[in-house]
């Protein structure tokens, strides 16, 4: 069991998102500073790279409900068993995008690792739409309802079993646009949702303490996935899906800041950062601020 290890896994994918440039995030997030700022908080930092990713020039769309489908499947596949090494390892994965189809690795390769964890996803979005309901019929738009073994075969196989989700355990923080059949399914699911309204009632402080109580009942800990488009475009407009309403910076640290406080985060991806939309670097700086707060960074 290793202390205090950080892995960060760079996944340059766009292939799940209809805007090209999330593919960039992992570079800008590393030129925004991160490696050094997570070094000086005392952890130690291991950069694996990126993983290898085609891009969609490259490739062609056979089905217009799952798009560059075998793509995804092939990149999660890999992404799975490096994350669930990770967490073997006692290491913490933090994975870099590239848009939120990443995460349907991510979160096999946790269920994978024999770890419990609970799900705490910071987004705009409910990314719960299937095959079925999705109207994009991209797949960053699915990950939540795949790791809850709704969607396409190949992607609620990655890894085994169908369901990785602790459906009590997970949260949702930040919703604000959600399509209509996407919201039925999460009604009909054990899922919480939070939405902005939310935020606006109880404020930020009693909705993260909320989360982290249920994403730690019985659990190992918790795996927070952070999609940058929960916060205002003022704030983060580098983004691949940009939508009025959102977080605020300082909402967006307090959420972090109360996450470290818990002393329960196991594993974090940070996604959805497009630098081609961004005003120089802003988003993935903001990112590094936020990863920086998850992992203990303090004001004073
Ligand atoms: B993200 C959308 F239709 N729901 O399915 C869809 F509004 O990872 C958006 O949260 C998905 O950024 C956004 O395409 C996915 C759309
Ligand atoms: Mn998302
Ligand atoms: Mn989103
Ligand atoms: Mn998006």
């Amino acid at each position: 069991m290793q202390k205090n290890v950080i892995r960060i896994i760079g996944v340059p994918i766009d292939l799940g998102a209809d805007r090209r440039g999330v593919d960039m995030g992992p570079s800008a997030i590393r030129y925004a500073g991160l490696n050094v700022r997570l070094k000086r908080l005392g952890w130690k930092v291991e950069d694996s790279g990126n993983l290898e990713v085609p891009v969609p020039e490259s490739r062609e769309i056979r089905d217009k409900r799952l798009k560059y489908l075998d793509e995804i499947v092939t990149i999660n596949e890999r992404l799975h068993i490096v994350v669930s090494e990770a967490i073997k390892e006692g290491v913490i994965p933090l994975i870099l995008g590239g848009d939120h189809s990443l995460a349907i690795g991510t979160l096999s390769g946790l269920a994978l690792s024999g770890k419990t964890l609970g799900v705490i996803w910071f987004d705009t979005h409910g990314d719960y739409n299937s095959l079925d309901t999705t109207e994009s019929g991209n797949i960053h738009g699915m990950p939540l309802a795949v790791a809850n073994g709704i969607g396409a075969s190949e992607l609620t196989s990655i890894g085994g079993m169908k369901k990785k989700l602790q459906e009590e355990n997970t949260v949702i923080i930040g919703a604000r646009e959600m399509d209509p059949q996407e919201k039925e399914m999460l009604r009909q699911s054990k899922i919480t949702v939070f939405t902005m309204r939310d935020i606006d009632q109880k404020g930020m402080m009693e909705v993260v303490k909320e989360g982290i109580e249920i994403a730690s009942r019985g659990t190992d800990g918790i795996h927070v996935s952070f999609d940058l488009d929960v916060i205002d475009p003022e704030e983060a407009p580098g983004v691949g899906t940009p939508v009025p309403g959102g977080i605020t910076y300082r909402e967006a640290h307090l959420a972090m800041e109360l996450l470290a406080d818990s002393g329960r985060i196991a594993s974090m991806d940070v996604v959805e950062v497009n630098p081609i939309l961004d005003n120089h670097n802003k988003t993935a700086k903001l990112a590094v601020g936020l990863i920086s707060s998850a992992f203990g960074e303090r004001i004073f």
